[in-house]
């Protein structure tokens, strides 16, 4: 089976939906999800244990694990521990570089207005496990609140016979304050509210499978949350000077996150579609992984895409709203400036996606299906919050002052009005 090269003038209004609408199926679950969320709330450590020995077949002995993983950091073959702290000084650097400054200033007439930036105080960061154990996740969740200052930052992640050994020392080298080994639904509802052992925070952030998700969707509202980040997609915006092995290559490897992963090449050069889809069937051949490589391609969200022109694989782009978007192309500045929705962004023929993935420095929790119209991935402003300031003088007072109290009156907050004029008969 090989993956086809579609024109876009071709696509019906069901497979423009399939790309654009995407869903990561996280409603199919809610009603479970909701019964978990509350007796978790009701129960607390006892009914996360009990979740935990249903869902993923372990008797937790001690729940909270902060010391098991720096055991598991000191013990860490060299190499990979080296390796998680290359990639953890490059995603603090370029977090810190984030780091807003507190601003006053002087606006004229008498108003001084600023802005003061404060980290959350308790935060939760939802590290993935099984299958998608990635150490490289601990890092991108916990380095950026550490950055920002927040003082607990506590780490979950589901239990196993056999927990991913690099996991735990990434969370540790990230600087995670507590650890629990939980995972699931039970995990995020044990963040949102607390329970004997856990306890609750103001934020929860980081990526998990669709009953993560949809955790996170049931507890918006009672905590806050990052956004709800499903299954990896990227979208390759080429012409004919890219290279075909490279575009196939990141499709290839987007694709291996997940059966559910989305990726799509999209090009105006007939003779680049044709040689990216041979190459995507090739590569997938060639890899460990095949059989949800082949999913993803399978999926009515991913494709080949042959446009008439680069406006039209433009367009095509934006109303995709990709997680990653790499372009690979003569001009990729032009054609990045015509693009607003994206998660994250790779140009030109040196930068895959996994640079970004694992040690570049910029965050790989980003926004899916299509919220990347809306919001940017995990950063240093996730974990703060800002607060204004102002501070009038006399004059300042006395060139607002009639604004305010004609205004207030028309609100007919009299009380509002007097506060001003109080001080202005004095
Ligand atoms: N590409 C994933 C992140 C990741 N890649 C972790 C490798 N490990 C986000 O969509
Ligand atoms: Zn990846």
């Amino acid at each position: 089976m090989s993956i086809d090269v579609t024109e876009i003038q071709d696509l019906g209004p069901g497979d423009r939906a399939a790309f654009f609408d995407r869903d990561a199926g996280i409603e199919d679950v809610r009603g479970d999800v909701r019964e978990i969320v509350d007796r978790v709330r009701e129960e607390g450590d006892v009914a996360v244990r009990e979740y935990t020995s249903e869902f993923d077949g372990v008797e937790v002995g001690n729940l909270e694990i902060t010391d098991e993983c720096e055991r598991a950091y000191e013990d860490l073959e060299d190499d990979l521990r080296e390796a998680i702290e290359d990639a953890a000084a490059n995603v603090r650097e370029f977090h810190e570089a984030q780091l807003p400054a507190d601003w006053r200033e002087e606006f004229g007439d008498g108003r001084e207005l600023g802005r003061r930036f404060r980290p959350i105080e308790r935060v939760g960061v939802y590290v993935p496990g099984g299958s998608a154990a990635y150490p490289s996740s601990a890092i991108m969740g916990v380095v950026p609140a550490v950055v920002a200052g927040v003082e607990h930052v506590a780490v979950v992640t589901p239990p196993a016979e056999e927990v991913n050994p690099a996991t735990l020392a990434a969370i540790h080298a990230a600087g995670a304050d507590s650890v629990y080994s939980v995972g699931g639904v039970q995990a995020i509802a044990g963040l949102a509210y607390g329970t004997e052992t856990i306890t609750r925070v103001q934020k929860i952030v980081g990526p998990g499978n669709k009953w993560v998700t949809a955790a996170k969707a049931e507890v918006r509202g009672d905590v806050e949350i990052d956004f709800l980040a499903g299954p990896s997609e990227v979208v390759v915006v080429a012409d004919g000077t890219a290279d075909p092995e490279f575009v196939a290559a990141e499709l290839v490897a987007q694709a291996e996150h997940d059966p559910n992963a989305s990726v799509v090449a999209v090009t105006d050069d007939e003779e680049t579609a044709n040689a990216v889809a041979a190459a995507v069937d090739d590569q997938a051949n060639a890899r460990e992984r095949e059989d949800v490589i082949r999913s993803a391609l399978d999926n009515d969200a991913s494709g080949v895409l042959l446009a008439r022109s680069m406006s039209e694989a433009i367009l095509f782009t934006e109303e995709y709203a990709p997680e990653h978007l790499a372009v690979v192309a003569d001009d990729e500045e032009s054609i990045l400036e015509r693009i607003d929705s994206a998660g994250s962004v790779f140009l030109g023929p040196n930068t895959p996606v996994a640079a970004g993935d694992y040690a570049s420095g910029t965050n790989h929790v980003l926004p899916t299906n299509g919220e990347a119209r809306v919001t940017g991935g995990l950063s240093v402003e996730t974990f703060l919050r800002s607060t204004t300031v102002q501070r009038l003088s006399r004059e300042g007072l006395e060139s607002i002052g009639e604004t305010v109290t004609t205004l207030a009156e028309a609100e007919g907050l009299e009380a509002h009005a007097e506060s001003v004029r109080k001080r202005l008969e004095r």
